[in-house]
């Protein structure tokens, strides 16, 4: 047998076994023109074992407090410098009001991220989540990347212990997987120099894991990097995974290059944003859910990831700035209505879900937090 078929022969013996696939697996998988339709079997396996027919979403919004930033990361559109004239910081009341507007629109979380900005101190970082926690204690939020935790150590001196305790004291109820972009050195200092480094996102998470709190990981991928780049990525996940079981759910970010600093890099095209969900999937043999983030993948390739190893498209998703910054053509919010559709169309059952993936119940009243969701 050609050396082609006998690997792809292996790796599917490997999946069918439940057995880990190695980096060499991994980055085959990526070359080798190894088909598509070979990689939608091999994760479709993995997914239906872990998740079944199930496709979970939920109700959220996001907010981004500022967009002000000390970091120059190439690949953002979003963040600005002090002084330009799309710079902006919301004030207390223009925060609560975007929790009063996901409460009363049915939302069970909120996605908290922003730019590092040069003048608010670490106490303004947990004021907001404090304010939001108290005046809506079922809002679930989900805030402050790794790379926000690693600036609060700079400015504070604390360590990740007390920073992320203070976070968890404050309301704060799990943590975003952004940030974390590409670990390799040979990629990471191309894209953000300055900013927390692999063994520093890698470390938040496992404090963060170690104190009780569920974090989600991404990568970013479709700019600068290589295949082996993202294979390496994704184990170094893996193994922190094996150590805590903390992660939830990985997202694979496809970049958008509009009014960034990589501007001439072509969009990755829906072939590799399927054949990199169908890797992650293969390769994070210990994460449970895999997101298809259908803000930056578009709508219709998101639909066809949940056949590529996605369980789960993220969710209604109103105010997102970071991809419609950087020419996301997706629209700005999608009603339950439309998820639904789009992962019956699918074949698959949708599940509406908290953001710690228990079952949502909802009746004329509002809505119930129902049973866990068991899914390996
Ligand atoms: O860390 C920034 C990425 C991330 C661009 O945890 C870009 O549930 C593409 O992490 N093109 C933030 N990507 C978003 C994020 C996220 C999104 C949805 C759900 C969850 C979750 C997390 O967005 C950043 C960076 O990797 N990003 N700019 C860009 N131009």
């Amino acid at each position: 047998m050609p050396a082609r078929e006998s690997n792809l022969a292996s790796i599917y013996d490997k999946v069918d076994a439940g057995e880990r696939l190695s980096f060499d697996d991994g980055c085959f998988l990526y070359g080798n023109d190894v088909p598509l339709g070979d990689l939608a079997v091999l994760a479709n396996r993995v997914r239906e074992r872990k998740n079944g027919n199930h496709t979970y979403y939920n109700i959220n919004t996001h907010i981004n407090p500022t967009n002000v930033c000390v970091y120059r990361c190439v690949f953002c559109a979003f963040r600005a410098d002090l002084r330009d004239d799309r710079a902006y910081l919301m004030d207390d009341d223009a925060i609560l009001a975007r929790g009063r507007e996901a409460v009363e629109s049915g939302c069970t979380e909120m996605h908290i991220v922003g730019g590092l900005h040069h003048k608010m101190r670490y106490e303004w970082y947990v004021h907001v989540v404090r304010i939001l926690h108290e005046a809506f204690p079922r809002l679930h939020l989900k805030g402050w990347t790794a790379v926000e935790i690693n600036w609060f150590a700079h400015l504070t001196k604390k360590t990740y212990e007390a920073i992320i305790t203070d976070l968890i004291e404050a309301g704060l109820g799990s943590m975003p997987g952004g940030g974390a972009e590409i670990f390799h050195p040979e990629v990471r200092d191309q894209l953000c120099e300055h900013k927390a480094d692999a063994g520093n996102w890698l470390d938040i998470h496992r404090t963060a894991h170690r104190l009780g709190l569920r974090t989600n990981c991404t990568m970013l991928y479709g700019h600068v990097e290589k295949d082996y780049h993202r294979i390496d990525h994704l184990v170094r996940l893996r193994e922190l995974q094996d150590d805590t079981g903390g992660f939830q759910t990985f997202i694979p970010l496809a970049f958008h290059p509009e009014n960034t600093g990589l501007a001439d890099v072509r969009k990755p095209s829906a072939a590799m944003d399927l054949r990199t969900m169908a890797i992650s999937r293969l390769m994070l043999d210990n994460i449970d859910h895999m997101k298809a983030y259908w803000i930056m993948l578009g709508i219709e390739t998101a639909q066809a990831a949940l056949h590529y190893g996605a369980d789960d498209l993220d969710g209604t998703v109103r105010h997102e700035l970071i991809y419609h910054d950087a020419g996301a053509q997706t629209p700005e919010v999608l009603s339950v209505e439309q998820l639904r559709r789009l992962i019956e169309e699918a074949g698959r059952d949708p599940v509406e879900r908290d953001t710690l993936y228990h079952r949502i119940d909802r009746s004329d009243t509002g809505w119930e937090t129902g049973e866990a969701i068991l899914s390996s």
